[in-house]
């Protein structure tokens, strides 16, 4: 049977001329990295991971720094069958203590400035190798790499052999491990090359972070499936973004890139002239932002919407002749997918109706990694995932989201679940209880709000709860508010009205 590894057919859309250039960094001096420094550098790391023995589909877990460097490792644990698992670089210990517990990974990278922790948490884990690799091409990892082969032939994959798992919070609090596998993520990749029209000449901004799946899957693999140079941020910076624009084609970003580029005076039409297509995705996009950035630069953004588990789902069209891209509305389902709109119990709704969205598709993840009572719940009995989200279809197929039926705040693109964060803000000295909701936010979409109660006799302290917070979770879920309150608004079921929360302090984070 053929290779179905994932890395084969990425590899296979390599332009002939391999001594083109594939990446090139555009923030700091420009390096230049050609297709044959994608496939030479790759195989240098695949062999590394080869030559470490591991067992076969070893999870191997990324906290780094985005570098091209990082992009190549991701390529290299495909090459060798094992299984990539990238990781926010905000968590802090208690965060990886959990992934990598929850995980066993054999071999875990880490910044080289992390190493410390983040090696501690690792061996007492069981982790046989912790290497390090920074965003200046430092580090043990490239280090040990550097003596070995740069041939290497990618391991035979079938397309249900499992490619990465990328974790999601739980409404519970724990994070779930959401299983990919070669065929989820490269039957996603060929349909979004073929809808969003990649070509050899295209020119990709990047500007995501690649520990998700936008800049990880989505952005990445479209560029490499097109044989497609990529302009490399390491960080977002809307200025820069702007002025590289001149020479790209395609950007893609989550709707804060496109609220802080829409700041920025020098966004014109002039300076947006060559590119063709700027898609927006992960959390919703405002109609108002749609609005402005056609009046700004004559072109309309295309909106999408995908998620960790099922890789992308729906897209507005990129050619005219598929149809409008509709504002406030993020397309008719992939080809390939099959999305629907049900009711409470389970039953289709009628065109304009809100329900349950739920899907189906070669895109669909396999289930949530070592819950298979958790991975379950979430699939129907006719095997349609759960999405958690909630729309409606319009006459014509086009889906709108309007809100989630799970306990989620979506902030600037990154998922924060409020029963993880009530978590921890309840188990500081002082306090009762917590609710933490999310309220609408110029700049981010939505804001992380935190109400407590004192325990009787305890006196509380906003700014004391964010600093205890700070120094244990993922900077982008501490709550940018906390409220002290003498209670929480509860129903008649004795259940927290968070509805109540949002209306009371929806005004105040600058939304
Ligand atoms: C940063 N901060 C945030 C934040 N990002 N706060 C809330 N929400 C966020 N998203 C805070 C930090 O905690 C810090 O606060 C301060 O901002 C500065 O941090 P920074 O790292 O310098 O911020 P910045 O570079 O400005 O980052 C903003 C951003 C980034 C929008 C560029 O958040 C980002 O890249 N978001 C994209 C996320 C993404 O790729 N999502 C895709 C998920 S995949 P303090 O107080 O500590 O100083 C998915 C599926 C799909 O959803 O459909 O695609
Ligand atoms: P994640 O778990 O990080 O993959 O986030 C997936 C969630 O992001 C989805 O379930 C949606 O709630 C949300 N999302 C993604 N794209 C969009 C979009 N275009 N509009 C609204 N929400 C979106």
């Amino acid at each position: 049977m053929s290779n179905q590894n994932l890395f084969v057919a990425l590899r296979a859309a390599f332009p002939a001329d391999l001594s083109r250039t594939a990446i090139e960094t555009a923030d700091g001096p420009p390096l230049r990295y050609t297709w044959a420094d994608l496939e030479h550098g790759s195989a240098r790391i695949a062999n590394l991971l080869v030559s470490l023995d591991l067992p076969a589909a070893s999870r191997i877990a990324v906290q780094t720094d985005k570098s091209v460097e990082a992009l190549l490792l991701y390529l290299a644990v495909l090459r060798a069958g094992h299984v990539f698992l990238p990781l926010n670089t905000a968590y802090q210990a208690a965060e990886i203590g959990y992934f990598i517990t929850n995980a066993e990974p054999a071999v875990v990278v880490c910044s080289p400035k992390n190493f410390a922790w983040v090696s501690r948490i690792a061996f007492s884990a069981g982790t046989a190798h912790v290497f390090t690799l920074g965003d200046d091409r430092s580090g043990s990892l490239l280090q040990r790499a550097a003596p070995h082969s740069d041939l290497h032939a990618p391991v035979q994959r079938n397309a249900e052999d499992l490619a990465a798992i990328l974790y999601t919070s739980g409404t519970t609090g724990r994070s779930k491990g959401a299983m990919l596998s070669h065929g989820n993520l490269l039957s996603n990749a060929r349909t979004l090359n073929r809808c969003w029209d990649w070509q050899a000449d295209d020119v990709l901004i990047h500007a995501l972070p690649i520990f998700h799946v936008h800049g990880l899957f989505v952005a990445s693999h479209c560029a490499l499936l097109g044989g497609s140079k990529i302009l490399w941020f390491s960080k977002f910076d809307p200025k820069a973004a702007i002025a590289r624009m001149a020479e790209a084609t395609v950007m893609m970003g989550v709707p804060t890139l496109y609220v802080r580029m829409l700041a920025e005076p020098s966004l014109s039409r002039a300076a947006t002239a060559h590119m063709r297509l700027c898609i927006s995705g992960s959390a919703p996009l405002l109609v108002e932002t749609f609005d402005a950035w056609t009046e700004r630069t004559g072109m309309t953004l295309l909106e999408r919407y995908g998620m960790s588990e099922t890789v992308m789902l729906a897209s507005n069209p990129c050619r005219a002749s598929d149809g409008p891209r509709l504002r406030g509305t993020v397309g008719p389902a992939l080809p390939g997918v099959q999305l629907r709109v049900v009711d409470d119990a389970g039953s289709p709704c009628p065109a304009g109706e809100i329900g349950h969205i739920q899907v189906k598709g070669p895109n669909v993840f396999a289930g949530y990694w070592r819950m298979p009572e958790k991975t379950a719940e979430e699939f129907s009995a006719d095997g349609y995932f759960k999405t958690g989200d909630v729309g409606q279809l319009d006459a014509n197929g086009y889906a709108t989201i309007v809100g989630r039926s799970k306990d989620l705040i979506i902030s600037g693109g990154y998922n924060v679940y409020p029963a993880e964060i009530e978590g921890f803000i309840n188990d500081l000295p002082g306090v009762q209880e917590s609710a933490v909701i999310g309220v609408p936010h110029a700049d981010f979409g939505e804001a992380v709000v935190a109400v407590v109660v004192a325990k009787p006799g305890a006196r509380l302290d906003g700014s004391a709860i964010t600093a205890a917070l700070k120094s244990q979770i993922a900077n982008f879920k501490v709550p940018k508010q906390v409220h002290v309150v003498e209670q929480l608004p509860r129903n008649a079921m004795g259940k927290v009205q968070k509805n109540l929360l949002r209306e009371q302090h929806a005004a105040q984070t600058g939304g």
